[in-house]
């Protein structure tokens, strides 16, 4: 009997990854026992009584950044629940993501533990217990959850058997490195005189892949 693989986020706000835990794709990973999604409420292993999670930068500076002791308590938790996951943490100072590494993870059977940022950072002795630091881009967010979701998003629908026929040769071809995206058309031929392109409509399967071709956009 196979165990699910599974991803646990660590996180101040666990009701963000409600909607995308239960999008069609997720629901029918986690009940074919493929992947089991769960957060980790970082504000429950907060300190004192106001469960307080973050403090002000030694050696002064701008606002807020996330306390040691907090994370390393939630990871640990995490850790306890699936004491083989490698520990992945959200900082634009990580490995930028990109479908290879997608394809790696899903590939490689582990568990994960997304650990989300808030504020203007963490305090740097959380990275013990990491061990992969990842970005999805440069640009500044308000935190790691989004990162998170679309990290998951990317490997949970690599995972074998997730995506039954639904797997698309145009991605496929994305993934190879070719990288061909081409325009793509649906009904109706006409749209108030915006028309699809008469090759399409041909049928010739050659000249078809040629257009497509000559209309490829390279990524990258
Ligand atoms: N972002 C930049 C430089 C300095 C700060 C940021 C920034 C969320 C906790 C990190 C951002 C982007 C991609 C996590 C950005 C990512 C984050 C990510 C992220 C709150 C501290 C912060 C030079 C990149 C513009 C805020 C550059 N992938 N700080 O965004 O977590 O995973």
């Amino acid at each position: 009997m196979k165990t699910a693989r599974k991803f646990q986020a660590i996180t101040l706000f666990p009701d963000m990854f409600k909607g995308i835990f239960e999008n069609s794709m997720m629901w029918k990973a986690q009940k074919d026992q493929h992947v089991e999604l769960s957060t980790v409420d970082l504000r429950e292993f907060g300190l004192g009584p106001r469960r307080q999670v973050d403090d002000t930068p030694y050696g002064g500076g701008d606002g807020m950044l996330l306390m040691v002791e907090p994370l390393w308590s939630a990871i640990t938790s995490a850790k306890e629940a699936d004491p083989t996951a490698k520990v992945l943490l959200m900082t634009p100072r990580g490995q930028r993501w990109k479908q290879s590494l997608a394809q790696s993870y899903a590939d490689s059977g582990q568990g994960y533990i997304f650990v989300c940022g808030r504020y203007e950072g963490y305090d740097e002795r959380i990275l013990e217990l990491v061990d992969e630091e990842i970005s999805v881009g440069d640009y500044v967010l308000t935190g790691g959850e989004l990162p998170a979701m679309t990290i998951i998003d990317s490997i949970v629908r690599l995972i074998p058997g997730v995506l039954g026929g639904e797997t698309s040769a145009v991605i496929e071809s994305f993934s190879d490195g070719e990288t061909l995206e081409f325009p793509q058309y649906t009904r109706p031929e006409d749209f108030n005189g915006l028309k699809v392109p008469d090759v399409l409509l041909s049928g010739h399967h050659g000249e078809i892949a040629k257009w497509r071709k000559q209309n490829s956009k390279k990524a990258v």
